[in-house]
C-alpha cells in the first residue's frame, strides 16, 4: 500500500484548521497511520526542503515552517501521494480550486497550509526523515 508524508503547515494549526483538514482525509479513505504535533527545527526543515535551497523564497519558506507547530502524519492508501496532492490543490491557492483544501481556505502561495510528498520516492525520504521509526 502507497504511503506518504502530509504536513499541517503551523498556518493550519494556527488557524484551528487541523479538524477540518483531517476530516476530508479520512472522508476520502486514507489511512493515517502516524501523526504527530510537533515544532520543526531549522536543521530538519532544510533537509525536508532541501530541493528548494537555491530559490530566492527558501529563507522565508524555513522561517515560516518553524514558526509553530505542525503536525506531521504518513496516510496510507491507494496512489496516496497523487490523492493528497489532489485534495490540497494547487501550491498557489488561488489557482486551486474550490472544493480543494488550499483554494477553499487559503489566498498566499506560502501559507498554502499543508504538505505533500510530490513522489513515491520523496515520500520515502520525508517520512524517513519525520519518522525514522516507522517499519
Ligand atoms: P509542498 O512541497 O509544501 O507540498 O508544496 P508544493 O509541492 O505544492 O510546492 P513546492 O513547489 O514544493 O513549494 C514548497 C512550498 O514553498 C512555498 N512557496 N513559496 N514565495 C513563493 O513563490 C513560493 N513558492 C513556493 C509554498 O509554501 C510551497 O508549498
Ligand atoms: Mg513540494
Amino acid at each position: 500500500m502507497e504511503r506518504t508524508l502530509v504536513l499541517i503547515k503551523p498556518d493550519g494549526v494556527a488557524r484551528n484548521l487541523v479538524g477540518e483538514i483531517l476530516t476530508r482525509i479520512e472522508r476520502k479513505g486514507l489511512r493515517i497511520v502516524a501523526m504527530e504535533l510537533r515544532t520543526l527545527d531549522e536543521g530538519t526543515a532544510k533537509t525536508h526542503y532541501e530541493e528548494h535551497a537555491s530559490r530566492p523564497f527558501f529563507p522565508s519558506l524555513v522561517e515560516f515552517i518553524t514558526s509553530g507547530p505542525l503536525i506531521a502524519m504518513v496516510l496510507e492508501g491507494e496512489r496516496s501521494v497523487e490523492a493528497f496532492r489532489a485534495l490540497a490543490g494547487a501550491t498557489d491557492p488561488v489557482a486551486a480550486g474550490p472544493g480543494t483544501i488550499r483554494g477553499d481556505f487559503a489566498l498566499e502561495v506560502q501559507a498554502n497550509l499543508v504538505h505533500g510528498s510530490d513522489s513515491t520516492y520523496s515520500a520515502e525520504r520525508e517520512i524517513k526523515l519525520f519518522f525514522p521509526d516507522l517499519g
